[in-house]
């Protein structure tokens, strides 16, 4: 009843609300599997830091400890959101087994990964991977543009082996897997050499992705960043680095997180460029307050107009959407499970806007009439629909969800210490 009436608002600006949900239903989005535990991973027994200045702050009890753990969290979000998910995996995640021991993340192999792929498998999910270039001895502070040879090569074979992975995840599950590059090689204060370690970087890249791999498969690409922290003064990887590197490199596309630019940059307006140049586009969707601070992603304006210019570019099958934010500060199923349905939120937003009658108002300079458009079409009954496109995902409403994230959290996550 509320759902048809709910419809013939969005009919009247000529909004087509079934095909909406039909389409966000099948957008694949990525789950990023280190909002479980603070993005600390399974291969360092010995502890250590957080380095790459990237930080998790707060200390919310109940963080993930084992594979078996994370797995288990993931399972309550995977059950309380809507939509197509894939998992995203950082090398540091690989599982030891006595059939797959330790080894270092130079030497990983696919069978480190064997329980993803079963975990995967059994769930129907797609999954994407990351190198971790960042908590490991072996950051000299730097990794991949690191003058220091034996370094590199360290993190260079890391990188090869991760192509390995990414190719096995790929065909393993029958889904194109993303192989983000990404690392935390920066200085503090002021560079005596910005273009070496760039050289260096560059090289590097170009070492790993000799790796041969299925083009059609797997989707390397390089993630920019503009700082982090004690990395405030340089970054080798910076925007104009990857977008360079990803426009000449074949196969490499380039990832835009919307953390990582100037506070009044907004990656929105950056999407139309990249899509008019590149078949593919890869996104981490997160929320930087003041600096890229990771807080869990909202129904905010900035990710709204993420969504809207996708839809609008019509380039939902061609933009690869990832979640990326670790909050240690609330119960971490719920931060996982709020940022997933807001982006679902979002994407869903964005398609029931009328987009082509705002482009016709837009090309006959009719910028009242979008104007009064844009701002009618905040308060259509967007909330009766994302009832509805949950119903249909059998998933849990608004309001419904967090009672059972509270009782999994009284019944598991408070007896981890
Ligand atoms: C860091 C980057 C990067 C990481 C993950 C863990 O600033 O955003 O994507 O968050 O690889
Ligand atoms: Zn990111």
């Amino acid at each position: 009843m509320n759902e048809t009436y709910a419809k013939t608002i969005y009919a009247r600006y000529g909004v087509d609300v079934e095909k909406a949900m039909e389409t966000l239903q099948k957008v694949p989005v990525s789950l990023h599997c280190w909002q479980g535990d603070d993005v600390t991973g399974f291969d360092r027994k010995e502890g250590g830091p957080l380095t790459g200045g990237i930080q998790a702050t707060g200390g919310y009890p109940g963080k993930a400890r084992t594979p078996e753990e994370l797995m288990d969290d993931m399972d309550q979000v995977l059950a309380l959101c809507p939509g197509t998910k894939k998992i995203n995996l950082h090398a540091s995640y690989a599982i030891f087994t006595p059939e797959a021991p330790w080894v270092d993340r130079d030497k990983l192999e696919p069978k480190h990964f064997a329980p993803w792929v079963a975990y995967c498998k059994e769930r129907g999910l797609g999954a994407d991977f990351n190198p971790t270039f960042f908590s490991h001895p072996m950051c000299d502070p730097l990794t991949l543009s690191s003058p220091r040879e034996e370094t590199r090569r360290f993190w260079i074979d890391h990188g090869k082996a991760c192509v390995r992975i990414a190719q096995y995840l790929a065909q393993e599950l029958h889904t194109p897997c993303v192989l983000n590059i990404w690392t935390g090689d920066g200085f503090k204060d002021i560079p005596a050499d910005r273009l070496g370690p760039r050289q260096r970087y560059k090289e590097s890249l170009d070492a790993i992705l000799s790796e041969p791999y299925d083009r059609s498969m797997v989707y390397p690409c390089v993630e920019s960043k503009v700082f982090g922290i004690g990395v405030e003064s340089y970054t080798v990887g910076s925007a104009e680095f990857c977008l360079k590197y990803a426009a000449q490199k074949e196969g490499c596309i380039s990832l835009m997180d919307n953390g990582h630019y100037h506070p009044t940059e907004v990656v929105s307006d950056k999407i139309s460029s990249l899509l008019l140049f590149d078949e593919k586009l890869a996104l981490h969707i997160t929320r930087p307050v003041r600096w890229d601070s990771d807080h869990v992603v909202l129904f905010d304006d900035e990710t709204r107009e993420i969504c809207r210019e996708i839809v609008r570019c019509r380039a939902l099958d061609r933009v690869f959407l990832a979640l990326d934010y670790f909050d240690a500060s609330i119960n971490r199923v719920a931060a996982w499970v709020t940022g997933y349905r807001n982006l679902q939120k979002a994407l869903l937003y964005a398609l029931l806007q009328p987009a082509d009658t705002m482009k016709q108002l837009q090309d006959t300079g009719d910028f009242t009439s979008l104007l009064v458009l844009q701002e009618e079409m905040k308060t259509a009954p967007f909330g009766l629909i994302w009832d509805a496109y949950c119903r249909r995902c059998g998933v849990p409403l608004d309001g419904e969800w967090l009672p059972k994230v509270k009782a999994y959290e009284a019944a598991v996550l408070a007896a981890r210490e």
